[in-house]
């Protein structure tokens, strides 16, 4: 297993579309795995594979809070089938925008449908942090980072402030 460098925001991978995965082999569960690995050691909750460099239609999760055993979801493939018209507005992070948060308005609840580790197809319903953190994580695979919901003048004070960031973290 390996912990892998992270993307940040202006980097323009950030903006592209990721590709459908074909085939669901070790070689994929191998950097799953990776993607796991690399989105603990950050912390994060969740973590998209363009956010390690590869523009694959791929996503890992775990809400378990620290009291909790941990609970890795593996997410090949998703597709938003449903959300619901309610909102809920969560005060959200992210990896590739670190230190920055911001309230972003998402529908309450979802249903998901995926491929899972072994590659076998799942539709689940989703709410709580859950809809959120996959609503979140599905925007990675289209190009989208939660500060693009904000006014441009907001967007380019984060992004200044990451660069700064990671300038000092090098
Ligand atoms: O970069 C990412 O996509 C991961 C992101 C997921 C997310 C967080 C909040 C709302 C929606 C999606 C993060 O994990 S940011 C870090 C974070 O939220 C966290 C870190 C440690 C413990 C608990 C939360
Ligand atoms: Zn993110």
């Amino acid at each position: 297993m390996a912990i892998l460098p992270i993307v940040t925001v202006p980097d323009p991978l950030l903006k592209k579309i990721s590709k459908p995965v074909e085939k669901v082999d070790d070689k994929l569960r191998a950097f799953m795995d990776d993607m796991l690995e690399t989105m603990y050691a950050a912390p994060g909750v969740g973590l998209a594979a363009v956010q390690v460099g590869h523009l694959k239609r791929i996503l890992v999760i775990d809400i378990a809070g620290e009291e909790e055993d941990p609970n890795p979801q593996y997410f090949i493939n998703p597709e938003i089938m449903w959300t619901s018209e309610e909102l809920n507005t969560y005060n959200e992070g992210c990896l590739s925008i670190p230190e920055q948060y911001a309230d972003i308005d998402r529908p309450a609840e979802c249903k998901i449908k995926f491929l899972d580790y072994d590659g076998n197809e799942h539709e689940v319903h989703m709410d709580g942090m859950l809809a959120t953190c996959i609503q979140h994580e599905m925007d990675h695979l289209n190009g989208v980072v939660f500060i693009d919901y904000l006014s441009k003048i907001k967007r380019g004070i984060y992004v200044r402030k990451v660069k700064k960031l990671v300038r000092d973290n090098e």
